[in-house]
């Protein structure tokens, strides 16, 4: 199945729990402490990998969670470090914030590889915590933890020259002869399902050719296979129009021109800006000397138009040079352009008081950073806390909005008493 498009939850690892402990051995009496820090969780990566071509693994699973960080031991172990998870998408694979709708990343280079969500540090061990003055801290610190994400992944395909036309005009067919690639190719309509690529080398200057299913008149309205697959040549550098000359299903190759071309304004300005070389396919085909004449002269100058038959290989060499002529001409194929994404954790240093009667709430991210720090069965954590309340001048701004020693104080669910 071809997936250009999925939606995925990711989650970093959490960060592992310090631990409390102290040295215990037969005979020695009061021990210091020794408990070990926690690991840093997993991060999630994506990797762009050119051996894939679509996005299926992604319909199938939908969640990916990095391992979390191992809690500390005795005797100052460390806990070992979460597993990363790594992703492999196929190159060209937009990655985008569901929540914002701005891109991650675009993953353009064959390897190129983004963080895009990092664990959670891990948490100190009592062992850290000793000082001259604190001999026997009872305490350590839990490991950060970490929010998981939604992303969206769209596939858009990275080539120098998109194909289009109606469906059975012979696109396949000229990407099987321009190129290695072998797309299927019949005699219906919509024989190509999701986008083929193909390298055409072109003496020393290889290009990528991508044909995709053929387009019909409302393709903009969901006609056909709609236009969803326009996506998969809107980078490209150039179009190659293709029409077939030979009239045999009764349509006319320059009212397929208009349409085609309409479709393709009505999806983006952008795709319809693109340098387009007409192709005029079947001329093998009976009489169709005349009609390419007449299309010929309706077209005038607008676009070149390079006559073919794909069967015969007619036309073949010269559309190959005249697509490199063209694309020489026009930059290469760029990743887009986005603000770059840089991973942000929460700002630590946020608070707000919240007064209700004589209760105040303390809420922010600095409130997380106590709950992890502060063991509130323990004094000397407690201690600890309140030197935290004070330094950051809370103390005083409980007193300034009208907390006195009847209020209550809570922070992070446990209720407390104003001290100085
Ligand atoms: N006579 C003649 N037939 C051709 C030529 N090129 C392609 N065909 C035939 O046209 C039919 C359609 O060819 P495809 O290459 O599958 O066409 P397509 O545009 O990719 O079609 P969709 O994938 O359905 O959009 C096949 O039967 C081909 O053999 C040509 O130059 N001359
Ligand atoms: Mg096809």
């Amino acid at each position: 199945m071809f997936v250009d498009r999925a939606l995925i939850t990711i989650k970093a690892g959490d960060g592992g729990n310090g631990i409390t402990s102290f040295i215990h051995y037969k005979g020695i009496v009061g021990g210091g402490p020794d408990g070990g820090d926690g690991a840093k969780g997993g991060d999630v990566i994506f990797v762009a990998d050119k051996s894939k071509t679509s996005l299926a693994d992604y319909y199938y699973k939908t969640k990916y969670v990095a391992e979390n960080g191992g809690n500390g031991g005795p005797k100052e172990c460390f806990g070992k470090s979460g597993k990363d998870v790594v992703l492999g998408v196929p190159l060209g694979t937009v990655i985008k914030d569901r929540e914002t709708g701005n891109i991650i990343a675009d993953m353009f280079y064959e390897g190129q590889k983004v963080t895009v969500l990092v664990g959670g540090e891990g948490g100190k061990g009592n062992a850290r915590f000793k000082n001259a003055r604190r001999h026997a801290p009872h305490f350590s610190q839990t490991g950060e933890k970490t929010e998981s994400k939604q992303v969206i992944l769209e596939l858009k395909t990275i080539a120098d020259v998109g194909l289009v036309g109606f469906p059975n005009v012979g696109k396949s067919t000229i990407l099987s002869k321009l190129t290695r690639a072998r797309p299927k190719i019949a005699n219906y309509h919509f024989t190509t399902l999701s986008p083929n690529l193909g390298i055409c080398d072109y003496y020393d200057n290889p290009f990528v050719i991508a044909d995709i299913p053929g387009l019909i008149e409302g393709a903009s309205d969901g006609a056909g296979l709609g236009i969803d697959f326009l996506r998969h040549i809107e980078r490209t550098r150039m179009l190659v129009h293709v029409v077939d000359i030979s009239g045999v299903e009764g349509r006319d190759a320059y009212e397929d021109y208009l349409k085609i071309n309409a479709e393709l304004k009505n999806y983006s300005k952008e795709l319809s800006k693109l340098k387009q070389i007409v192709v005029a396919n079947k001329i093998d085909s009976f009489d169709s000397e005349d009609r390419l004449k007449e299309f010929k002269q309706k077209i005038g100058r607008k676009h070149k138009v390079v006559p073919v038959s794909a069967i015969t290989g007619e036309g073949l060499d010269t559309l190959k040079a005249e697509i490199y002529k063209a694309i020489e001409k026009l930059p290469p194929v760029k990743p887009l352009e986005f603000e770059e994404f840089k991973y942000e954790k929460p700002d630590k240093l946020y608070y707000e008081i919240l007064k209700e009667g004589e209760t105040f709430v303390i809420v922010g991210t600095l409130v997380e950073v106590l709950k992890r720090n502060v063991v509130m069965t323990d004094m000397h954590s407690l201690a600890y806390m309140h030197k935290v309340l004070r330094d950051r001048g809370i103390i005083k701004e409980l007193r300034e909005m009208g907390a006195t020693e009847k209020s209550t104080i809570v922070i992070g669910g446990e209720e407390f008493e104003l001290l100085d």
